[in-house]
C-alpha cells in the first residue's frame, strides 16, 4: 500500500459521524489530518465539543479540530438541527463530561484552504454535514476547488425520496445554497446520497456483535446507539440503523466497494423542494440552454456492496 490518503473530516457529530470518525482512525488507508465542525445534527458549538470529545475517547488529541460556521452561507440563523435523531447532546444522551481540549484558533474554512495549499491535490475532504464550510473555503480561495484533491460528500437523494421531506436529504437541506455552489465549483466531487446509504444497515445482530467484542470503539458506540435505533424504528419501522456517514467514509477508504456515474448536479434553493438534488447525465442534448449546461460534472454513487461495507466497518470497530 502507498502513502495513506490525507483526509479532513467535516462533521456534525452525530452518532453515525462518531462511527465514521472512529472508522477513519482505524483505517490505514487514510490519515486524518483534522476535523472541521458544522451544524446539522447539533449546533456548531456542540459539534466542536463532540469532535474534541471523540478524539479524546480515541486517544488522538494530536488531531486538530477547527470550528466551522454557525450560520448558513447566506447568513441564515434559522438552522435545522436533527437532535431528535441523535439525542439532544448529539451522542445518544449520555451526558459525557466536557472535553479537556480546545479547538484551534483558525476557522474551518481557513484550515481547509491552508491544507489544500500545503498539499495541492493530495487532501481529501470527507464532508459529513451541510456544505457551508466547504463553500466558505471556496469563497476564501477561488482556487480551492482545483487545489483540493477530492471532496467526498454525504448528501443528496438521487431519484429517491428525501429524509427531511419527500424531496430533500438532510445535509443538503441544511444549506442548499452552499450545496449548489460546491456541486458546481469544478472540484473533483464524489457524492454519496441516501439512495446508496439506505442500503447499508447495521442490524440488531450487528450491534450485539459489537457489544460482545472487546473493541474500545465498539464498546463506546454501543452506549450511544440506542437513541439512533429508536429513531429508525419510529421513522422507518426497521430494527437497524442506516450507516450514512461510515459508508461515505468507506468511499475514501475503499472506493471499489461502490459504483459511480458522472453528470451535473444542481440543487434547488427555494420553494417546497428546497434542497432537492437533480442529476443530469449529460446524454441528452436539450433544445434550450438549461441551468445544467456548461457546469462541471461530478461523480455520484449508484450502487454499493452493502454486505462488504458492513463487514469492513464491523471488523475495524471490533478490532479497536
Ligand atoms: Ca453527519
Amino acid at each position: 500500500m502507498g502513502e495513506p490518503k490525507k483526509i479532513i473530516i467535516d462533521t456534525d457529530p452525530g452518532i453515525d459521524d462518531a462511527m465514521a470518525i472512529f472508522l477513519a482512525l482505524q483505517s490505514p488507508e487514510v490519515e486524518v489530518i483534522g476535523l472541521t465542525t458544522i451544524y446539522g445534527n447539533v449546533y456548531t458549538t456542540l459539534a466542536t465539543r463532540n469532535a474534541l470529545h471523540l478524539l479524546e475517547v480515541a486517544g488522538r488529541t494530536d488531531i486538530p479540530v477547527a470550528e466551522g460556521s454557525h450560520v448558513t452561507l447566506m447568513k441564515g440563523t434559522k438552522l435545522r438541527i436533527a437532535d431528535f435523531v441523535h439525542g439532544t447532546d448529539g451522542l445518544g444522551n449520555q451526558n459525557f463530561p466536557p472535553p479537556k481540549g480546545k479547538s484551534i484558533e483558525e476557522s474551518a474554512a481557513a484550515f481547509l484552504v491552508r491544507h489544500a495549499n500545503s498539499y495541492p491535490g493530495k487532501v481529501t475532504v470527507v464532508a459529513l454535514g451541510p456544505l457551508t464550510n466547504i463553500a466558505l473555503a471556496i469563497q476564501l480561495d477561488p482556487k480551492f476547488p482545483k487545489k483540493i484533491g477530492q471532496i467526498i460528500i454525504l448528501g443528496g437523494a438521487f431519484a429517491v425520496n428525501g429524509n427531511v421531506n419527500p424531496s430533500t436529504e438532510a445535509n443538503i437541506f441544511g444549506d442548499p445554497d452552499a450545496a449548489d455552489f460546491v456541486f458546481t465549483s469544478g472540484a473533483d466531487i464524489l457524492a454519496v446520497g441516501i439512495n446508496v446509504t439506505h442500503q447499508v444497515v447495521l442490524t440488531d445482530a450487528d450491534r450485539y456483535k459489537l457489544a460482545q467484542s472487546k473493541g474500545k470503539f465498539a464498546q463506546y458506540l454501543c452506549k450511544i446507539l440506542d437513541v439512533y435505533f429508536s429513531y429508525h424504528h419510529d421513522a422507518y419501522n426497521i430494527k437497524g440503523v442506516y450507516l450514512h456517514d461510515p459508508t461515505t467514509l468507506i468511499a475514501a477508504v475503499n472506493p471499489s466497494l461502490l459504483t459511480y456515474t458522472t453528470g451535473v448536479v444542481r440543487v434547488q434553493t427555494s420553494g417546497i423542494t428546497r434542497g432537492l438534488t437533480i442529476f443530469y447525465n449529460t446524454k441528452k442534448r436539450f433544445a434550450e440552454v438549461t441551468e445544467w449546461c456548461d457546469k462541471p460534472t461530478v461523480k455520484v454513487a449508484v450502487t454499493v456492496d452493502a454486505p462488504a461495507v458492513v463487514d469492513l466497518i464491523m471488523e475495524r470497530l471490533i478490532n479497536s
